[in-house]
């Protein structure tokens, strides 16, 4: 069967159930086909497996809008976070210098970047919108290297399927697929409406990937981990956001 015609009968399917005998029925079509988020359990798993499969499906490879120069915010608002600490601070002063990326997990060749390693990668940048859940979002121009150049630097094994991403707070950490992390919109970006990233913005590193909400756009990023398998991780529902009770997967 073509790529095409399995993916329009397993969307048909998917609508077809889903309608006809519920979202269960529909999630279990889904976990046939390997399209199920780490936090499928529970009352809302169900429908976050639709939400992930049919995105999946039909815009794996649809683009964030992109907005004009014009639109950018005069006042982009930046989230508070908690007290950053001492050894951040010592950081901030050094510039960033000692600043490190650790890539780890299933690759070939594990690495640590410094700021301007990830400076020398290709540049790219894009004007786009950041939301979160609490309503609020303002657009900017975010540059930065591609994730999937980051990546192919350290050759993840062809079983990949996730990467997981930490920040300096420990209690902020994310991962996405292998899709969304080889997406070209999905950035190491280290600059901001042509500055360098402040620090309330998540300067030096924050991953920005604009095709999901912004709790998915972690800051003070220090640390990439390939893996097959999200279990291992934290409550092993993927990420620090389900165990708040948001979803894993934050498409917009
Ligand atoms: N390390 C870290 N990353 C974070 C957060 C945070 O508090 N700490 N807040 C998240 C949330 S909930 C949102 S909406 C965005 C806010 O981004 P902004 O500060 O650029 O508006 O950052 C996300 N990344
Ligand atoms: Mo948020």
């Amino acid at each position: 069967m073509s790529e095409i015609s399995r993916r329009r009968l397993i969307t048909t399917g998917l609508a077809t159930v889903a309608g006809a005998s519920g979202l269960v029925a529909a999630a279990k079509l889904a976990k046939r086909y390997g399209l199920v988020p780490p936090d499928s359990g529970g009352i809302y798993g169900p429908g976050e497996t639709l939400t992930y499969a049919a995105q999946r499906l039909l815009t794996r490879h649809s683009k964030a809008r992109e907005f004009s120069r014009s639109q950018i915010s005069a006042k982009p608002f930046a989230n508070e976070v908690t007290p950053l600490g001492d050894e951040f601070k010592l950081h901030q002063q050094g510039r960033f210098a000692e600043w490190r990326l650790a890539v780890d997990g299933m690759v070939a060749r594990p690495a640590a970047f410094s700021v301007a390693d990830i400076k020398r990668l290709s540049e790219r940048s894009h004007i786009t919108m950041i939301q979160c859940e609490e309503g609020w979002s303002y657009i900017a121009e975010w540059i930065g290297a591609p994730l999937s150049e980051v990546l192919e630097r350290v050759e993840p094994f062809p079983q990949a399927r996730y990467v997981v991403y930490q920040s300096f707070q420990r209690e902020w950490w994310e991962s996405i697929d292998m899709a969304d992390a080889l997406h070209p919109q999905t950035l190491v970006a280290y600059a901001m409406n042509g500055d360098e990233l402040p620090v309330a913005f998540g300067g030096p590193l924050r991953v920005r990937i604009p095709r999901q909400l912004g709790y998915k756009n972690v800051k003070y990023v220090n640390r990439l981990t390939v893996t097959d398998n999200l279990k291992r991780f934290g409550k092993g529902l993927g990420s620090a956001a389900p165990e708040a009770g948001y979803a894993w997967f934050a498409g917009i």
